[in-house]
């Protein structure tokens, strides 16, 4: 794929400075994590921790909690690719928003197959390939500087495309359209997410404070599900991962690697204003 001009990729002021916030981030909570076996996330944890690593030998206990709060983190996208569905190894999928690379390279761990990631921060991407490249995996896993909302890769080239909680940042019409074209007949799309509750009413403080945190806009849940079917996306399964969050966060939280956002989470999800959310839909 062709180099193309960061004009064309950072379209706006907003994109501008979600760029600037990745290209700068290098957060304990995210690099500590990764060097424990090399695989680096942009997302949050799945299932119970173990209760021991809080206690035992204080001159460890840091870095066990750490390596429990990984594993949590791996589970998750563990999670994400177990609903791609059958991918063969000539299969090519795409990682819209693909941050340090850890969820494309368990994708072709798993399955063999080529992965293209995009992101609109060129140190994400340089840091991705430079993983891929140390895995040996350069040939199928292959990260791009370019924006999610206008990927220019082939049309219905994909067999499945992922959103890995990065889906805040974008317009969901303007990204499901784009993921309508990119993807085969048939093709999946895999969404992981945090979004606001309809039920509850608009965007709750503890909402507001994880957009402000993070500079996104968190949407509301009932707008995935009408851009989805606005783009011929079909929703095959749905399911509230928000129980299965929380002990992550409850962990974070108690962690040197505390960044001061656990709170909204936990108020967030405890209060029903926001769900972490898995939805499955495909291309028809
Ligand atoms: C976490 O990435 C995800 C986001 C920034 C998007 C917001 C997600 C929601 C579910 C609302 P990260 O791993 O870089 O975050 P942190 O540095 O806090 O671990
Ligand atoms: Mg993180």
């Amino acid at each position: 794929m062709e180099d193309i001009a960061m004009g064309d990729v950072l379209r706006t002021d907003y994109q501008k400075s979600v760029a600037a916030y990745w290209n700068a981030e290098k957060d304990p909570v995210n690099i500590k994590l990764g060097e424990v076996d090399g695989l680096y996330h942009h997302h949050y944890g799945l299932g119970d921790y173990d209760p021991s690593v809080l206690a035992g030998p204080a001159d460890t206990r840091e870095q066990r909690i750490i390596e429990e709060m990984h594993r949590l983190e791996t589970a998750q996208a563990e999670v994400l690719l177990d609903h791609l569905g059958d991918i063969t190894p000539g299969a090519r999928l795409l990682d819209a928003g693909s941050g340090r690379g850890g969820t494309s390279i368990m994708a072709n761990a798993r399955f063999g197959c080529h992965v293209d990631g995009v992101s609109i921060s060129e140190q994400q991407v340089a840091f991705a390939n430079d993983q891929a490249a140390k895995r040996g995996v350069a040939d199928k896993v292959r990260f791009h500087f370019r924006n999610m909302l206008d990927t220019r890769l082939e049309s219905g080239s994909r067999r499945a495309i992922w959103t890995n909680e990065t889906t805040m940042y974008v317009d969901l019409f303007e990204l499901f359209a784009e993921f309508s074209r990119l993807l085969e007949y048939g093709g999946r799309y895999v969404c992981i997410t945090g979004c606001s509750n309809d039920v509850t009413g608009m965007r709750s403080k503890a909402v507001s404070k994880i957009d402000e945190h993070y500079t996104c806009n968190i949407h509301p849940r009932s707008e995935y599900f009408k851009a989805l079917a606005a783009n011929n996306l079909v929703p095959i399964q749905v399911i509230d991962l928000t129980p299965d969050t929380i002990p992550y966060w409850e962990l974070r939280a108690k962690s040197s690697v505390a960044t001061g956002i656990e709170d909204p989470f936990l108020t967030a999800y405890k209060e029903g204003s926001f769900h972490y959310l898995l939805i499955v839909a495909d291309r028809i």
